[in-house]
């Protein structure tokens, strides 16, 4: 495959005041579009130019292809962190088949309690996730820069971007902040729930 940069599922202003246009402007038109252009460079003669976007995130970690786990696990990543937010998103209505999941964790105050710790706790760059765990369970992980969970074998179903170009705008050094008002206000419960059927 050849990465392409998705378009925004929404305006650059619909995430206001919790994520502003000049934040997504940044974070979708340059670094994203920076991960996909040195990502199709470095597909060139990697031998996984046929596969699918999930199985080369995979291989670049199996076999240790450092630019490739960045660019390609950037591109995985922020593709559906733009779908894992709406305008008008959070809260503590779920879907049915994440609901259960969620009770089965601890409730609802707990996942976010967790989440928002990952994700503050991640020293430097890198990612919060709610995951599905090789027995099926939701689990709560963190990241490192452009790594993800299917690199570890996981199911990717949340992830929240705390790199700084993700908040500093809007936030400056506030990531508990950023965190908390992504969660309550702009996590796309559907599209996670879309994702639980997949997985
Ligand atoms: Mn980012």
């Amino acid at each position: 495959m050849t990465f392409k940069l998705p378009e925004l599922p929404y305006a650059y202003d619909a995430l206001q005041p919790y994520m502003s246009a000049e934040t997504l402007q940044f974070h979708h038109d340059k670094h994203h579009q920076a991960y996909v252009d040195t990502g199709n460079k470095l597909l060139q003669g990697s031998g996984l130019e046929g596969k699918s976007l999930e199985e080369i995130v995979k291989a670049a970690y199996a076999n240790k292809n450092q630019g490739l786990i960045n660019n390609a696990g950037q591109h995985y990543n922020h593709t559906h962190f733009w779908n894992w937010m709406k305008k008008g998103g959070g809260g503590n209505k779920l879907p049915g088949k994440l609901e259960k999941l969620v009770q089965e964790y601890g409730g609802y105050d707990k996942v976010r309690a967790d989440f928002i710790n990952a994700g503050v706790t991640q020293f430097g760059s890198g990612w919060a996730w709610l995951i599905i765990n090789s027995e099926g369970k939701l689990e709560v992980t963190k990241t490192p820069n452009g790594e993800n969970p299917l690199m570890y074998g996981s199911q990717p179903i949340l992830g929240c971007d705390v790199w700084e170009h993700s908040y500093y705008i809007d936030y400056r050094n506030a990531r508990p902040k950023y965190l908390e008002a992504w969660f309550d206000n702009l996590v796309n419960w559907e599209y996670v729930e879309s994702l639980l059927e997949k997985a």
